[in-house]
C-alpha cells in the first residue's frame, strides 16, 4: 500500500520578474503556471502554501500583478504567478499587452508541466474562464480547476457555483481536476502540496 505523506513545502525564491519574454530564466527547469482573472488570490496561494507572508506581492486591489513572477521551489522547478485577465480598470493598450504577454508565454516551447486556473468561488465562470480552459486544452497543457477563496462563499452560494463550473467544464472531477482552496484557512492546502509533490519532489 502506498501511504501519501502531507509533505511541507519549505523552500521558494522569488527569482525575477518578466515583461518581456527574452527575459524568462533559461534553465528549462518545469513550470507550474497560476492563471485565472485578476484578484482571484493566485498571488495569495503561492504565500499560503509556503506558510510566507510577502514572498509574492497580494492586494485588495485587482491588476497587482502586473508581469510574470518567477518562483523557484526546492530548486526543482518554477511557480509562475501571472497577471490577473479581466480587470478592466487599466488602459486598453496594457490589457492588450499583458494578454499578448501571458498568451505567448503559453504558446510558447517552455516547459509548462501544468497550469494551475483559478477561479473565485463566490463568482460564476466567466467568457475568459471559458477561454482560458479552451486555450489551455488546446496546447494540451494538463490543467487543475481550483475554486479559490472557499472560505467566503455560503452554502448556497457554492452549490451554485459549483452546478455552473460543472456546465462550464464537464471535464472537472472533485478531487481529481477540480480542488477548493483557502489561502486563509488552508483548506485544500494538503491536496495541492500532494499534487505538486508526486509532480516534482518524490
Ligand atoms: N477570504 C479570502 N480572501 C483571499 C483569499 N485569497 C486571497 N484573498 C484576498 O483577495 C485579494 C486578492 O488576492 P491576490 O492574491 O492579490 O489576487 P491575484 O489573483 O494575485 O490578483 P492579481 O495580481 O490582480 O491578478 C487580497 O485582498 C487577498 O487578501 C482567500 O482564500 N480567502
Ligand atoms: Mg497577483
Amino acid at each position: 500500500m502506498r501511504l501519501l505523506f502531507f509533505f511541507t513545502l519549505k523552500k521558494i525564491e522569488f527569482i525575477r520578474s518578466v515583461g518581456n519574454l527574452s527575459q524568462v530564466p533559461k534553465d528549462n527547469l518545469p513550470e507550474i503556471v497560476l492563471c485565472g482573472r485578476s484578484n482571484v488570490g493566485k498571488s495569495s496561494f503561492i504565500n499560503s502554501l509556503f506558510n510566507k507572508k510577502n514572498v509574492a506581492k497580494t492586494s485588495s486591489t485587482p491588476g497587482k500583478t502586473r508581469t510574470l513572477n518567477y518562483y523557484l521551489v526546492e530548486n526543482k522547478f518554477y511557480i509562475v504567478d501571472l497577471p490577473g485577465f479581466g480587470y478592466a480598470k487599466v488602459s486598453k493598450t496594457e490589457r492588450d499587452s499583458w494578454q499578448r504577454l501571458i498568451e505567448n508565454y503559453l504558446n510558447s516551447s517552455r516547459n509548462i508541466e501544468y497550469a494551475f486556473h483559478f477561479i473565485d468561488s463566490r463568482h460564476s465562470p466567466t467568457q475568459l474562464d471559458i477561454l482560458l480552459n479552451r486555450l489551455l486544452r488546446e496546447l494540451e497543457i494538463p490543467t487543475v480547476t481550483i475554486l479559490s477563496k472557499i472560505d467566503k462563499p455560503k452554502q448556497s452560494q457554492l452549490a451554485k457555483t459549483k452546478k455552473e463550473i460543472k456546465e462550464a467544464f464537464p471535464e472537472l472531477i472533485e478531487n481529481e481536476n477540480l480542488f477548493y482552496y483557502s489561502s486563509i484557512t488552508g483548506k485544500g492546502k494538503k491536496e495541492i502540496v500532494n499534487i505538486v509533490t508526486k509532480l516534482f519532489l518524490s
